[in-house]
């Protein structure tokens, strides 16, 4: 099956926002949002999973899917639509075992090499990035640009692809026009919190 990626696929953060991920997704709801990742790097597993419990339960019924980043446990016991892993992570072909053919699965690539790779991996889009410099992730590999975003397009035919790093409502056309299907915002829709409605409702109008 190859699966159509929503253009905009945002990610929670709770250093930016100060809110619990519910919130977060339910402001996300509130301005279009379909397709959302939880990104989660401080709390326990235990709290991840009570997180993660909370919006399966809000969105259930709903057309919202809601993807797990880096937990395939968490994503199992929440039955969340899929997991998104990075390079360090269990590796996508036992995430699939575990998860079943019909989980949404996500790669994390962070240039045309490792991108060409996971071609052949058990997973349904490709993360690459930073597409431009970010402060949110700590550590961020290299900014890689729109000119290696569209060698990694190049290099991976039609397979489903999402840009990540930097990327706002000035840029986000560019990004799409240089190969990416789907852009993810973590930023650009959560800065400021009172207005996250409002920021992915721009983007939605936008694209
Ligand atoms: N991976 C590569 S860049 C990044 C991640 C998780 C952070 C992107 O955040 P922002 O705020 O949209 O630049
Ligand atoms: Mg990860």
């Amino acid at each position: 099956m190859i699966f159509t990626l929503p253009k905009i696929y945002p990610i929670t953060d709770v250093s930016i926002t100060n809110l619990p991920h519910i919130e977060q997704v339910r402001r996300l709801m509130t301005g279009g949002a379909a397709f959302i990742q939880l990104r989660e790097k401080h709390a326990s597993p235990k709290e991840f999973y009570e997180a993660a419990k909370e919006v399966m339960n809000f969105t259930r019924g709903t057309n919202v899917k809601i993807i797990v980043n880096d937990r395939v446990d968490i994503a199992l016991a929440v039955k969340a639509d899929g997991v998104h892993l990075g390079q360090d992570d269990l590796p996508p072909e036992y995430a699939r075992k575990i998860l079943g053919e019909n989980a949404i699965i996500g790669f994390s690539t962070h240039n045309v090499a490792q991108a060409a790779v996971a071609v052949k991996f058990p997973i349904d889009y490709i993360a690459v990035g930073p597409v431009f410099a970010t402060k949110t992730k700590s550590n961020p590999d290299p900014v890689m640009g729109l000119e290696n975003l569209k060698k990694v397009r190049e290099a991976i035919g039609d397979f489903p692809l999402v840009a990540i790093g930097g990327i706002t409502s000035e840029n986000a056309r560019t990004v799409l026009q240089n190969g990416a299907d789907s852009l993810a915002l973590i930023n650009s829709v959560l800065n400021p919190s009172d207005k996250i409605s409002e920021n992915i409702g721009r983007f939605v109008k936008l694209l």
